[in-house]
């Protein structure tokens, strides 16, 4: 599916965000870089160990990546130039400010996306795996998100949402099908 959210166009698609052909790939990451399941363990896998040792180098320089923001390493094997890796909430309810943060981790990434002066970017649907964010909601977020972002944006191209999930795939074109 594919909308055309101000002058960006926004791409959902069912697959593997590894395999996408894109400037930035980014991660659902936690605050340590150790990338273990999911998305990040399909991005070692395929991207290689250099990804997690830029990742180790990094924390070991700054420390921990708080909730909400990210951190930038190459993209290793990938047909990416970049991975920026984007730590989102853990739900614990949604009285912890878990929506804030994950508005927070989307639109660090796309501002840092900016600044690396890249034309296109593949997020996964962060939190709403292994860090348990109810799929609609996130979905939602996604969408405030890149409305917000859009409104002002001067350097995207194109955003693609990838789920390998298809029945999470499908909650996001629901949501992003509705005005
Ligand atoms: N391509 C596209 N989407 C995927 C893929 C893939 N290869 N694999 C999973 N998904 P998750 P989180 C979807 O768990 O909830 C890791 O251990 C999946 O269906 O990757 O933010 C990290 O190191 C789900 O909808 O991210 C962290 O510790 C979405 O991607 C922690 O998990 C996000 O699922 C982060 O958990």
């Amino acid at each position: 599916m594919e909308v055309k959210v101000n002058n960006v166009l926004v791409k959902l698609i069912n697959g593997d965000i590894t395999k996408e052909k894109v400037d930035v790939i980014v991660n659902a990451a936690n605050a340590w870089l150790k990338h273990g399941g999911g998305v990040a363990g399909a991005i070692l896998k395929k991207g290689g160990y250099s990804i997690q040792k830029e990742s180790d180098e990094y924390v070991q320089k700054y420390g921990p990546v708080n909730t909400g923001d990210v951190a930038v390493t190459f993209a290793g094997n990938l047909e990416a130039k970049y991975i920026i890796h984007a730590v989102g909430p853990i739900w614990h309810g949604g009285k912890n400010k878990e929506e804030e943060k994950l508005k927070s981790a989307i639109l660090s990434a796309l501002k840092k996306a900016c600044e690396l002066g890249v034309k296109t970017i593949a997020f996964p649907a962060i939190s709403s795996g292994i860090y348990g964010f109810p799929v609609k909601r996130c979905a939602e977020i996604f969408k405030e998100s890149i409305e917000k972002f859009t409104k002002n944006n001067t350097c995207l191209d194109e955003i693609r949402i990838v789920n390998i999930d298809k029945e999470d795939h499908e909650i996001f074109v629901e949501v992003f099908s509705n005005d």
